[in-house]
């Protein structure tokens, strides 16, 4: 009910304590499962410090749309060009939506289509619904990449685009994008790569000496990466990216905003007025950890899934589904419901996809909260 009268600051401060009480929270060691985790207290200051920005009139802050500006440029450079043309969004959603809509409008054929592998985030079902296109889901290999051929096997003279996956949301599997971008080259095709979780994980892991598919703009044929710096780029909800290879890309999905401060500017993003504190922190996030800061958190959690995997392989019962390319390990069981159930029962944030439990281990997840997760699980199995 809409309350008559206000209540005091400090009313109002502790309604919110009790009613979030039942949330988990990152700090608490029981998140498992999650692609997000704590904000750096750097970003948390940047967002607090700009909260009042609105990057939907960038006329009125000028400063800011510099920096997303920068701060897109810095994603492209990372994901290997010297420029790129995107924006930060609200997530891995509005990325793949923009991505999608590019693709469609640049094509500009009757009754589209988009090749995506059976791995794809449920993203893809909300715009090729908002979008009117037809989605056409590849197959899968044994190893839960996609199966290149299908991909070619399903192009048609309908196919506006085909989408590769760089770290999956289940497993975190790295589709081999080099392959399809020659596909996607041989039919001038354009290929999106979602790399909203891989983005802020494989250039570090690569530079590591992990043996990892190229995945970005190095190949030709990759138009648009998506890539998420609120899942591994330690920034806070919202703040998503979305960066294309040419300009038109971007022209193709903009539309005239006439009457705002900046005069008759034109505006891509699905959001109208969105938050240019997130996309400041975004840039000041990847100025003050750099590449080598980033390396250091990816390289400690690239090992410890290695360690949580090969603890896991010793509990009877629990087998992986794959040994984990990412940061992400999964793993099955013949009781997985009941066992699903008991871990939540027990307090854990676990998330279960079909068929297995799959465990991030994000920047919060320590080993100890691991280790306590692991004597869960073996006393649950043990009974
Ligand atoms: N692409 C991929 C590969 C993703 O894994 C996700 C999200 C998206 C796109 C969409 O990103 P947004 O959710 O930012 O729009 N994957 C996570 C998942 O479904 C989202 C998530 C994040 C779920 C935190 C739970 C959670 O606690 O697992």
């Amino acid at each position: 009910m809409f309350p008559e009268m206000g209540a005091s600051e400090k009313e109002v401060l502790r309604e919110l304590e009790e009613k979030t009480r039942e949330d988990l929270t990152f700090d608490s060691g029981k998140i498992l499962g999650s692609m997000c985790t704590y904000p750096h207290p750097l970003a948390v200051k940047v967002v607090m410090r700009y909260i009042d920005r609105n990057l939907g009139d960038p006329g009125l802050h000028v400063g800011s749309q510099k920096i997303e500006k920068e701060a897109v440029d810095m994603l492209a450079n990372l994901l290997g060009l010297e420029k790129g043309y995107g924006h930060i969004v609200s997530g891995g959603t509005e990325a793949n939506i923009l991505a999608v809509r590019a693709m469609r409008n640049l094509a500009g054929i009757e009754k589209p289509e988009l090749i995506l592998p059976e791995s794809a985030h449920f993203s893809f079902i909300k715009a090729a619904e908002m979008l009117g296109v037809k989605l056409v889901w590849a197959e899968l290999n044994d190893d839960y990449t996609v199966n290149v051929k299908d991909v070619e096997e399903k192009i048609t003279d309908r196919t506006i685009g085909i989408v590769g996956i760089a770290g999956s949301t289940g497993l975190g599997v790295v589709d081999d994008i080099p392959a399809l971008s020659d596909l996607a080259l041989d039919y001038g095709l354009p290929l999106h790569v979602d790399a909203a979780f891989g983005g802020f994980v494989i250039p570090f892991a690569k530079a590591l000496g992990y043996d990892l598919p190229d995945f970005d703009f190095h190949l030709k044929g990759v138009k648009s990466i998506t890539i998420d710096p609120h899942k591994m780029g330690m920034v806070p909800i919202p703040a998503g990216g979305i960066i294309f290879r040419e300009k038109k890309f971007l022209d193709s999905i903009s539309v005239l905003a006439p009457y705002l401060a900046g005069g008759k500017i034109r505006q891509a993003t699905i959001t109208g007025t969105r938050p240019g504190a997130n996309a400041l922190a975004v840039w000041a996030m990847i100025k003050h950890l750099g590449f080598e800061g980033y390396k250091e958190v990816v390289r400690e959690k690239m090992e410890l899934a290695r360690w949580f995997a090969s603890e896991l392989k010793k509990i009877p019962g629990i087998y992986l589904i794959r040994e984990p390319v990412l940061n992400i390990v999964s793993f099955g069981s013949e009781k997985l419901e009941d066992l699903e159930e008991e871990l939540k029962a027990r307090g854990w944030g676990i998330s279960a996809h079909r068929g297995y439990i799959r465990i991030v281990v994000m920047p919060h997840v320590r080993k100890e909260h691991l280790e306590a997760f692991l004597v869960d699980l073996r006393s649950i199995m043990a009974i």
